[in-house]
């Protein structure tokens, strides 16, 4: 009917010009523009009838059949059923932090008679057990019910890391209007983000005003609070993060990564070395000090003796430790790390937790008993995990399928994340005999490399050189002896040439000279400073004459951070449109015949879409017709089967 409209349109047809036509025809335009989103739509199913699903890493289909239930929330001292409304989502400790500002915050939070907890479901959780695919309608599903019963949470983890170019590469999402929209269901409960220092949301160190800029746009769409950290625990690649979020009026939590067992008897990474870097960040000046275990190699005895230590020299700064639950004693050092005086511990929702995940929040509830008040209503976190458990389904195509935990990880401290990953990427190239010769190369790759800080960009590092030793069968000494001659993939250039900072200790020598020759030189003080600034006119300049005058700031920021990524998901973007609309089953896997389903693709418009018929191949083309009922009508779509 659209186009019997237009078609009758007196304006239309007297061939007055088009722009004039549009300005006048709201309406007719919106229809089309509609009809264009929809069979941009039917081209994304149409192709995933044909093709297979595009989403890397995926492996086979979703294993949740129907719609996921959003889970009833009961009053737990009436029973009663409760309703929850965002906009009359109860008080959270972001009102307390809008009220009094990030210093009295901070106050507050130290003040608080128990220890905390960040749910980081949103974020680590998914990156680290189901390869970061959790797509931004599954999380907007939720978010409302999420609003009620995590309402005394510290935060919500629920940006940065990998989840900034995974929502691009993988998911063909823009990561900002995923913030945004949670933002406006949770307005109660602080949102925090993982933020790489100088490195930003990247892997090598960017432009410091490109990180200021990035981080300014953070807090404007919604980001409460800054997690920053640097890799190798170099803290002026750390203040290059620290600076941005002060200047952008965010809450800071400097944080210092602990690599390894520190009660390990000649450890480089011990007690006096943690509580220098300590000494450092309380001098650059932070809201809270956060303290990153991001392999889950943090014992309960050193958790209890670590954060006893900063919390005696240091009675008045606010404690956040993060944890994974890789070896299996999360709750147990999530538990001591709150008894000696942590502020804030991280866990995740019960069916996304354990393994490289975070501890489960219900675990460490149930441990805390009433000796720690930790602000949660443990019936409501029950009730509110059984979404988790269906979206632990839907997105089992990612699972690398972790069957326990992994006490080697004392020996290997590979970090959670990149755990899941490796073993993931073992599977799928039929590498899985190879995985422990993975874990055991990555345990040398450390070694040749000086015993370093990993965790990302670092641990990249140490992964590519495991990778590279496994598939080139090489030992410690091959390399070493080699080291001129190879060709080591460019993560390794980068580290030995000095992007990431400086690791403590020094570069290990004279492995650094020889894989560098002359292929890079050796950078001494830190990379930012020799990155000229970034022009953010003439980049506004380029990108509006590439992709039209509603470029945003943040689309700005993330073709800074990521100039690829960022073009490849605006090509995405013009050939299917908006994505992340669609119900995850149905991006995922190809509609079945007759299935019938909604997309919700704004307020009001809802597609009714029906897959009726594929066509034969045709042979000159190689195109296949895709036939499909939408809102009732017959449409379709030709697609090149490469299938
Ligand atoms: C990230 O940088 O994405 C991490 O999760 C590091 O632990
Ligand atoms: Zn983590």
């Amino acid at each position: 009917p659209f186009l019997l409209t237009l078609l009758t349109n007196e304006t239309f047809i007297s061939g007055d010009c088009w722009t004039t036509f549009i300005d006048d025809t709201p309406t007719l335009f919106q229809m089309i523009s509609s009809q264009n989103r929809a069979m941009k739509i039917l081209n994304y199913l149409g192709d995933l009838v044909v093709n297979g699903s595009s989403i890397k890493g995926q492996m086979g289909d979703p294993k949740l059949e129907t719609e996921a239930l959003i889970p009833e929330l009961h009053d737990p001292s009436t029973g009663i059923k409760i309703n929850p409304d965002s906009s009359l989502a109860p008080r959270g400790w972001r009102q307390v932090l809008l009220e009094n500002g990030p210093d009295k915050f901070a106050q507050l939070v130290r003040q608080f008679n128990g220890t905390l907890i960040m749910d980081t479901t949103w974020r680590d959780a998914h990156q680290s057990l189901l390869a970061t695919r959790v797509r931004t309608i599954d999380l907007l599903n939720i978010a409302p019910t999420t609003a009620y019963a995590l309402r005394g949470c510290f935060a919500l983890e629920c940006w940065g890391g990998a989840t900034f170019d995974v929502a691009m590469r993988f998911l063909y999402e823009d990561p900002w209007s995923r913030l945004r929209k949670l933002r406006k269901l949770v307005p109660n409960i602080p949102f925090q983000m993982l933020l790489r220092g100088a490195n930003g949301v990247a892997y090598s160190s960017l432009p410091d005003n490109a990180i200021d800029h990035f981080v300014l746009q953070a807090k404007e769409n919604g980001v409460d609070i800054f997690r920053v950290f640097d890799a190798l625990n170099d803290l002026e690649q750390l203040k290059v993060g620290v600076d941005a979020v002060r200047k952008a009026g965010g809450v800071i939590e400097s944080t210092v990564c602990y690599s390894g067992d520190m009660l390990q008897p000649g450890k480089k990474y011990n007690l006096d070395y943690y509580l220098s870097v300590v000494d450092e960040i309380v001098k650059l000046g932070t809201h809270f000090l956060g303290i990153k275990d991001m392999a889950g190699t943090l014992k309960p005895r050193a958790a209890r003796i670590l954060i006893s230590a900063i919390r005696e020299r240091y009675p008045d700064l606010p404690i956040h430790v993060h944890t994974h639950d890789s070896a299996g004693t999360g709750v147990a050092s999530m538990t001591e790390a709150a008894k000696a005086g942590a502020d804030v511990i991280d866990a995740a929702s019960n069916s996304i937790s354990g393994m490289t995940s975070q501890p489960s929040i219900n675990a460490i509830l149930a441990s805390f008993e009433s000796e720690i008040d930790s602000g949660l209503v443990p019936s409501l976190v029950t009730e509110l995990d059984n979404y988790w458990g269906q979206m632990r389904l839907l997105y089992s195509c990612f699972e690398a399928d972790l069957k326990g935990p992994d006490p080697e990880v004392y020996q290997h401290e590979i970090p959670g994340g990149q755990l899941t990953n490796l073993l993931f990427q073992a599977q799928q190239l039929g590498l899985g005999t190879k995985w422990l010769l993975t874990k055991e190369a990555y345990k040398t790759a450390n070694h040749l490399l000086g015993d370093i800080v990993k965790v990302t960009p670092t641990s990249k590092v140490v992964g590519d050189l495991a990778q590279f030793m496994v598939t080139n069968n090489l030992t410690e000494e091959d390399v070493k002896k080699l080291a001129a001659e190879l060709d080591f993939p460019s993560s390794i250039l980068d580290f030995m040439e000095g992007l990431m900072g400086t690791p403590y200790g020094g570069f290990p020598e004279p492995l650094r000279t020889n894989i560098l020759g002359n292929k890079r030189p050796k950078l001494s003080k830190r990379p930012g400073l020799g990155l000229a600034p970034i022009d953010f006119e003439a980049v506004k300049n380029e990108l509006v004459s590439r992709y039209g005058s509603k470029i945003t700031e943040c689309d700005i920021a993330s073709y800074v951070m990521y100039p690829k990524v960022f073009e490849d998901f605006k090509a995405q973007l013009d050939k299917y449109g908006d994505l992340s609309v669609l119900p995850t089953r149905y991006f995922l896997r190809a509609a079945k015949i007759n299935e019938e389903f909604s997309v919700d693709i704004d307020q009001g418009k809802t597609l009714i879409i029906k897959l009726l018929a594929i066509g034969e191949i045709n042979e000159k083309t190689g195109r296949r017709d895709v036939f499909f009922e939408l809102n009732g009508e017959a449409r379709s779509v030709s697609i090149v089967d490469t299938s």
